[in-house]
């Protein structure tokens, strides 16, 4: 009778260890969320960092930013700051895109008439993802064409 029991406990022991060794569908998703969260927090810095400190709504526009990047990835503004926490604390650097940067996607932002040319336009529109991500409203006919209006 007691070898019976062995077994058993033996099963159960291979079932934890299984358990703990093989989560990796759960790593990758943890591994996702994660790069989610530094896009959101690099997005915020990011947005932070566009506001001028000597506006005289600086502090305003500081919190309002929690709200454009809540509303963007439409989370609380609870989570957004408990990222920012998680960010600040885990000192996660800001990605090198400083050179590749073409313009914010985070909101509707630019209409035509912000860019210089229809190539510029055409530029910061596939940047945020082209007829898929439209998110300033450059190309109303969908055809993958920014700003035609701008003839030059
Ligand atoms: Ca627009
Ligand atoms: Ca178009």
């Amino acid at each position: 009778m007691k070898k019976v029991w062995y077994w058993v406990i033996g099963i159960i022991l291979v079932f934890i260890l299984l358990a703990l060794f093989l989560p990796s569908g759960e790593q990758e998703n943890e591994e996702i969320f994660l790069n989610l969260q530094k896009e959101i927090y690099y997005r915020l810095v990011e947005l932070q960092d566009s506001i001028e400190f000597e506006d005289e709504k600086y502090a305003e526009k500081m919190e309002a930013s929690y709200i454009v990047i809540a509303e963007y990835y439409k989370i609380s503004e609870e989570e957004v700051r408990a990222i920012v926490i998680k960010g600040v604390q885990e000192s996660w650097e800001m990605p090198e895109y400083s050179e590749s940067y073409i313009c914010d996607c985070y909101d509707n932002l630019y209409n035509c008439d912000d860019f210089s040319s229809q190539a510029e336009a055409q530029e910061c529109f596939e940047y945020c993802g082209g007829v898929n991500n439209d998110i300033h409203w450059l190309d109303g006919d969908d055809d993958g064409i920014a700003c035609e209006s701008l003839g030059y």
